[in-house]
């Protein structure tokens, strides 16, 4: 192969959670331009794929928008930079303030890291540790909590879908032709259809660039889809395609299940769903007699009504039919850190889970994070024990939660608020203090996404560029945070200095004694590691040291994973860390088999857990064949509060030019739509929730079912141009949804059914 020339660097793209390995060519006067972007054919899960929007990373990395001082708000709401010091030095006494009046739990923390950097999540364990921070919430808690419930309390371990093996793939609310959010999307899709022994199931009530490539596309009701999956399951069921055999040597409660499911009226609830009943009894044939099933779920789902139920549905249909373990199923993962970690169920006497709470709303915690839709309410109250202060980091919960308005005010309303960011964004517009972090691709990153079977991999990045002047990366925030509160004593990491000096296997030693048995060192780890070990892995690379940690843990964990990977011996944690820091691609962690997918199920039987009263019993409200959310005469629409297309990146991207094309910006409508109710294309209109409204364009979709409206996601945000002048990037959804329509059990957003209404503006 040959060499790269100097300005050509690896990394990984920021703009979703597939972080597909890139190659960037840097160029432009400065050297800082991201003049030409490549898929990275040497890494391992992506092996040189890109979609269209890598191209364009370099409107993220030299963005007009990126902030370049500590920002600290006045009085009558506008902001002065100031230096480092000074805003440390403050942010740390505000902080230490409101422990000692209130203590550390009414601190809360929202955020910690975006889809290509976690180590600012991992970093901040140890400011947390340091504040006492109890409560924490992330984009994860607006989205995959109730998968995390579910699949959790069903197997024990987080999955793996191996669509890319299965005979018959399963895609429920999920659109990755435009979202990907899966490895190689577009040449998955091909394969399958070029396959005449493979089929791809969509389940989407829009007739989605993924349905193009399906074998069967059930176009649900808006909402529905509880009704829909109710039938899969429920046809499976009846007509007898559960793996009875199978079933009895792997799962435990399938009998209450099947009970439960045996008079479902199918056709009934195929009908209901809008849906031709013959088509939902051959999905589930399919489904029941494939050699092989994965299927894989997102927002169409897990953000519309009944959503942690349909997820529980989606799983019984496939664990039900023996879908699990075994080559082309589900298959349990290891990670070197987990970004979706598995929730501690604590059953009662009848099963339900006793889920631990925030102490005003009461607000359902899983997987130790708390709902953002209960953030804005849990602060606005005069409870004693409401939060108080708010630490967010690469997060923007007042662009991403629901309920903008109120959050602004909730965050207005706190005795302290911190953001650290790397733009001046809608919420840090909010807070008292704003620190600006130097860029994913200025610093050594990772992200904990990767969710590979039976291999998994990790990727820890390179900086490809020296830091924007007066940034700084997150770790050294905490840690000057930590130091600020005074509550490192002098000398006291002397003994883990003097180790890290003798090399790294003196320092493990030395590490594991030192925290074992400290409560207080443990509560840093991160903080210690950093300022111990991190020295000695060179100028820019202390904040590796938390991987190093990770490399350790995880080599001891899962032993006989890491050393198929050939990871393994007494030094296997050191030799792994040496490759991921070395290496300029992802590098193989572990591989799995299909056996322990088995072994590792935690439950005392070693089975799959196929009953979860709360859920099981919530499928019989199916039965009053009552939409849990509609439209009316007043909101004839049900909007889609965020839909991926080709130019959105959450907020990743502030400024609107990167995006090409027509109508990216715009709500779309079925065409017949627009004649029903008088509205041109490219009308401008106002559309109108219960709590807010908006002013937008309008365009026209074909492969929208009637009666729905959509929005694409990040849109709405505040930019600047050259010339200072202020960029329309089209709707800021949350101005116009309700943080209290949500999911019962998870808590997470109902974005994809709100009842709106249109009208010429
Ligand atoms: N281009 C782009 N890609 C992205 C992102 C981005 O911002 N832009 N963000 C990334 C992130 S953070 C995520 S979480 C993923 C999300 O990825 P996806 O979940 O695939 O993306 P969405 O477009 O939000 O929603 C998927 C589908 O849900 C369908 N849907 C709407 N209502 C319903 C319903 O009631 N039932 C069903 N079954 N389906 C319904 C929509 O028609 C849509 O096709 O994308 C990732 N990839
Ligand atoms: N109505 C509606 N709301 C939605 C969605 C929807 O479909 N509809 N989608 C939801 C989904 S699935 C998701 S994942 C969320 C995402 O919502 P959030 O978790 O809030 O994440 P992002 O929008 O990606 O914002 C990440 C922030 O990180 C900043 N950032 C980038 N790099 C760095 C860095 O290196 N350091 C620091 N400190 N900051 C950095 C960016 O400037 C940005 O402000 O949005 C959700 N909100
Ligand atoms: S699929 Fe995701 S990670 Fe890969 S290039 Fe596209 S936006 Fe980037
Ligand atoms: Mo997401």
């Amino acid at each position: 192969m040959a060499a790269e020339a100097d300005n050509v660097r690896s990394s990984a793209c920021n703009l979703c959670f597939v972080n597909c390995g890139i190659k960037v060519e840097l160029g432009g006067e400065d050297g800082r331009r991201f003049v030409k972007v490549r898929g990275d054919d040497q890494h391992p899960t992506s092996r040189g794929y890109i979609c269209n929007k890598a191209a364009r990373i370099d409107y993220y990395q030299n963005s007009g928008a990126r902030l370049d001082s500590p920002m600290r708000r006045r009085a009558d709401g506008s902001y002065e930079a100031v230096d480092w010091d000074t805003a440390i030095r403050e942010v740390a006494a505000r902080l230490a303030a409101v422990k000692a009046r209130h203590g550390g739990e009414r601190i809360f923390y929202y955020g910690g890291g975006a889809q290509g950097n976690h180590l600012v999540g991992a970093s901040a364990m140890g400011l947390r540790g340091a504040l006492g921070v109890k409560y924490m919430g992330n984009a994860i808690s607006q989205e995959k909590t109730g998968l995390a419930w579910v699949v959790s309390r069903m197997v024990g371990g987080m999955t793996h879908p191996e669509l890319h093996r299965a005979q018959v793939a399963v895609l429920v609310g999920k659109n990755p032709f435009m979202s990907n959010g899966m490895d190689r999307a577009r040449p998955l899709l091909k394969d399958i259809r070029n396959d005449p022994a493979r089929s791809l199931v969509v389940i989407d009530p829009r007739r989605t660039e993924t349905a193009d490539y399906a074998d069967i596309h059930l176009a649900v009701r808006p909402g529905r889809d509880a009704w829909c999956m109710a039938a899969i399951v429920g046809h499976i069921v009846q007509a007898d395609l559960v793996d009875r055999d199978w079933l009895a040597a792997h799962a435990s409660g399938h009998e209450a299940v099947i009970a439960a499911l045996a008079d479902v009226p199918v056709d009934e609830y195929a009908r209901f769903a809008g849906l031709d009943p013959q088509l939902v009894q051959r999905a589930a044939r399919l489904i029941g007699t494939a050699e092989s099933v994965a299927l894989e779920e997102d927002l169409g789902i897990q953000m519309a009504p009944h959503s942690t139920l349909v997820t529980y549905l989606n799983h019984l249909a496939v664990l039900l039919t023996g879908n699990y373990g075994r080559p082309g199923t589900m298959g349990m993962i290891t990670q070197l850190a987990q970004v979706i970690s598995l929730h501690r169920a604590r059953l009662d006497e009848n099963g339900r889970d006793r889920l631990q709470r925030l102490p005003v709303t009461g607000a359902p915690i899983i997987s130790g994070l708390y709902p953002g839709s209960y953030l804005a309410e849990e602060i606005l109250n005069d409870h004693p024990e409401r939060a108080r202060a708010l630490v967010i980091e690469s997060a923007n919960p007042v662009h991403s939660l629901p309920g903008a308005p109120r959050l602004r005010e909730a965050i207005r309303s706190l005795e302290f608020s911190l953001c650290v960011d790397v733009a001046m964004t809608e919420t840090a517009r909010e807070c008292d203090y704003v620190l600006p972090a130097s860029s994913t691709y200025e610093k050594w990153e990772a992200t904990f996404f990767p969710r590979n079977f039976p291999a998994n991999i990790f990727h820890l990045r390179k900086p490809l560029l020296s830091a924007t002047p007066n940034t700084l990366g997150e770790p050294e925030i905490h840690a000057r945070i930590i130091e600020a509160m005074g509550l490192v004593e002098p000398g006291e990491l002397d003994t883990l200095h003097a180790a890290a000096a003798q090399g790294q296997a003196a320092y493990r030693d030395a590490f594991f004694a030192a925290i074992s048995g400290n409560a207080k060192l443990a509560a840093l780890l991160p903080y210690v590691l950093y300022r111990t070990l991190g020295p000695t892995l060179g100028e820019g690379a202390e904040a590796t040291a938390i991987v190093w940690g990770l490399c350790q843990v995880y080599t001891l964990k899962h032993a006989a994973e890491a050393a198929r990977a050939g990871w393994e011996g007494p030094d296997a944690g050191l030799r792994l860390f040496a490759a991921l820091r070395d290496a300029d691609s992802a590098v193989v962690i572990g591989e799995s088999t299909y056996q322990e997918c088995f072994e590792r199920i935690p439950h005392p039987d070693q089975r799959l857990q196929l009953h979860i009263p709360e859920l099981l019993e919530e499928a019989q409200v199916l039965r009053d064949m009552r939409p849990l959310l509609d439209t009316s005469a007043d909101y004839p629409f049900a909007l889609v509060a965020g839909s991926r297309r080709a130019y959105t990146a959450n907020c990743a991207i502030r400024d609107p030019r990167w995006a090409k094309g027509r109508d990216t910006t715009a709500l779309t409508i079925h065409p017949d739509d627009g004649a029903r109710y008088a509205l041109p294309e490219g009308a401008r209109v106002r559309l109108e929730t219960a709590v807010g409204s908006a002013l937008v364009d309008l365009a026209y979709d074909a492969r929208m079912q009637p009666g729905t409206a959509s929005l694409p996601n990040g849109q709405g945000m505040l930019f600047r141009d050259e010339q200072g002048k202020l960029l329309s990037t089209g709707v800021y959804a949350n101005e116009l949804t309700d943080p209290a329509l949500r999911d019962r059990f998870a808590g997470t957003p109902l974005h994809k059914f709100v009842p709106a209404r249109l009208s010429l503006a």
